[in-house]
């Protein structure tokens, strides 16, 4: 698929109408979740989060400032029936926002879309650190028949030649285990070893690929199921807002980020608070980035 030109969506993050010539940052929607494991819904994702994005408030209190160079696309119309062609589609979509040097941040859906993001990213920068904030490595080979199926995501993007390092994790199969082995360009860090000093750990993990360019991908399980029960996969053990937004500062502050993505989020009634709080923490973000990384 081709995206030859900017289209305008009705529904803009933030409610924020930048011009695209004017915005950094491009907002992309995937709303896909057939490779979901338990929970369906992360479809409705990127609708919800944009939605409660427009009760934000756009003064950062804790970067006092406001952040409006943003452009919202429209929603990537998925391929129900087909992993593989959906992930062509974010390519697509990830190389023409590349294009006009403007930052994609993608909105799942869930997690198998970053595949065809980190594919777009390898075509510019050879070697690439993947860094998945997730409850889970993501590490399987193959999961219920399919090699695109969500819990395959970090494996996908190791093939493609990334270096991965997934912080957070919770749950871990055997045969992720066994994968990872001694290999020295796959970092798992776990919940349990990160919770008492989590900078220092996220810190420790990047050091072992220094120089090294940073896609950061965020799935939401790595959040506390307290502040965070929108998700497919919830795992308790998670982060809380305080902790999980120091260590995006930490990584935006101290290393080349290229892309972003926010995966997994599957709403759940009546909890419009989780879909605030992760539209809050993608706008935080915006915010690091524009004060640590964009010119
Ligand atoms: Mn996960």
């Amino acid at each position: 698929m081709g995206i030859k030109a900017p289209r305008r969506s009705s529904r803009m993050f933030g409610g924020i109408n930048s011009s695209f010539e004017e915005a950094k940052f491009v907002i992309i929607p995937v709303p896909y979740d057939s490779s979901t494991t338990w929970l369906p819904g992360a479809r409705f994702g990127p609708s919800e989060v944009i939605d409660a994005s427009r009760y934000l408030e756009p003064y950062d209190i804790e970067l006092g400032a406001t952040f409006g160079n943003i452009w919202t696309m429209e929603e990537i119309e998925p391929v129900r029936a087909s992993a593989k062609k959906t992930i062509g589609r974010v390519k697509g979509a990830v190389e023409w926002v590349l294009s006009e040097k403007k930052f994609p941040i993608l909105l799942g859906g869930d997690h198998s879309i970053t595949v065809g993001s980190v594919k777009a990213f390898k075509q510019r920068y050879e070697d690439l650190l993947c860094l998945f904030f997730d409850a889970h490595a993501d590490l399987y080979d193959e999961y219920e028949g399919s090699k695109y199926s969500h819990a395959c995501t970090a494996r996908r993007c190791y093939e493609l030649g990334a270096k991965i390092v997934a912080f957070g994790v919770r749950s871990l199969g055997a045969e992720e285990v066994d994968f990872v082995g001694k290999k020295e360009d796959i970092t798992i860090v776990s919940a349990l070893e990160a919770r008492s000093h989590p900078e220092e750990a996220l810190s420790k993990a990047l050091s072992r690929f220094p120089e090294l360019p940073v896609y950061l991908s965020f799935d939401v399980d790595f959040l506390d199921p307290s502040i965070m029960p929108c998700t497919g996969t919830p795992e308790p053990g998670g982060f809380d807002w305080y902790t999980t937004t120091r260590l995006l500062k930490k990584v935006i502050s101290s290393r080349r980020i290229v892309g972003m993505d926010f995966v997994e989020f599957s709403p759940v009634v009546n909890r419009k608070d989780a879909a605030y709080l992760l539209a809050k923490l993608i706008y935080k973000s915006i915010g690091y980035l524009t004060l640590f990384q964009i010119q």
